[in-house]
């Protein structure tokens, strides 16, 4: 028999990991054909809570899944780990300034990630959901020095795959007629979802709109403010639909982007397209043999090159303040 792929998720207690856990042990992760072990990971207060969804786990008698393991404790939850989902972070609460929400997610990212360096295994890749996630990321990976860079990403999947039904709504076709979408910078308000450069029936995104104020003043900010929109709807944040997005980005990290299409993820920058090298920030991106690489060479105009600077910039502040605070 195959030996599972250990998968820890943190704040498995949660609504994401509600929605994620049971996908996950379902094959959707990595394949049907690759068995999967749980490492939860909890606070100590949410570790009955989290007990009591291993029990329905148990209870879905999942083929592939090979055993749950749930700690309180990062260093043991992330022993022999090949895959990390770290959802659980922080919120922010009325009244709390940002430096205040990046140095409490600094209190969790930081010896996360020295938990991951100490004992993950040896092909660890690690996926950050918990926001703010690129610099969650980028925090958890300035405390790895062993685990290369690149294992460290961040999610922007979500708003990728919001992007694509905007888009496709827009122009009345299916999501599987749009190839190659992209967010650019921060999983945050100030994201750039990018259409010239998708792909639709044979044009551009923007040229099959062709309707720059619906672009500008519609599809952008309905991307960027969609988290808003769904808490204002559901009464809770988005959970099934986050989930899924962490499920798409995992798998196809591991096994590929179909060929002809990208897809977007918070990867560290080598300085492509002038992001600072280093900073964890959205990009197209294709997988090959289980890396994910930025797409090269797309012409920006200024249009998308103000946008992408803005995001960007906000990025280069995040840093600077968690490098303030001595978190990294
Ligand atoms: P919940 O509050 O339902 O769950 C979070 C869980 O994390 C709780 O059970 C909590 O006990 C646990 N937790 C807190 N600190 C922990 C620690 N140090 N170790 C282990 N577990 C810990 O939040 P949920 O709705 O599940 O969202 C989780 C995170 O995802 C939030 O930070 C949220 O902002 C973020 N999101 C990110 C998205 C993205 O696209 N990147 C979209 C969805 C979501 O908003």
């Amino acid at each position: 028999a195959q030996v599972p792929v250990n998968v820890t998720v943190t704040g498995a207690a949660g609504q994401i990991g509600y929605a994620l856990l049971f996908r996950i042990a379902s094959g959707q992760l990595l394949g049907a054909d690759t068995p999967v072990k749980l490492r939860l990971l909890e606070i100590p207060q949410a570790v009955k809570a989290a007990e009591g969804t291993a029990m329905e786990l148990d209870d879905c008698a999942f083929p592939l899944l090979s055993g749950i393991d749930i700690f309180d404790d990062p260093r043991q939850a992330f022993e022999g780990a090949n895959i990390a989902l770290l959802v659980g972070a922080r919120p922010r609460t009325k009244g709390m300034e940002r430096g205040d929400l990046l140095e409490a997610n600094g209190g969790i990212f930081k010896p996360q990630g020295q938990a991951i360096n100490a004992g993950a295994a040896d092909d660890i890749r690690v996926l950050v959901v918990g926001n703010p996630a690129n610099t969650n990321a980028l925090i958890a990976q300035a405390h790895a020095p062993d685990v290369p860079a690149e294992r460290f990403t961040a999610m922007t999947r979500l708003d990728h795959n919001r992007a694509l039904t905007q888009l496709a709504k827009k122009l009345g076709v299916t999501v599987s007629d749009i190839k190659k979408m992209t967010i650019w910078g921060n999983h945050s308000a100030t994201q750039y979802p990018d259409i010239f450069h998708a792909e639709v029936n044979g044009t551009t995104g923007a040229k099959a709109v062709d309707d720059q104020t619906w672009l500008t003043e519609e599809f952008i900010p309905t991307v960027a403010k969609r988290g808003a929109a769904i808490i204002e709807a559901r009464g809770a944040s988005s959970a099934a639909s986050a989930a899924n997005a962490a499920i798409d980005h995992v798998h196809d990290w591991v096994l590929g982007t179909p060929e002809g299409d990208w897809t977007s993820a918070a990867v560290v920058s080598d300085g492509s397209y002038g992001v600072p090298e280093g900073l964890i920030s959205s990009f197209p991106v294709v997988s090959r043999d289980g890396r994910y690489e930025i797409v090269q060479g797309l012409e920006i105009d200024d249009f998308s090159r103000e946008r992408i600077d803005a995001s960007v910039k906000e990025l280069v502040e995040e840093r600077d303040a968690v490098k303030q605070l001595g978190l990294i």
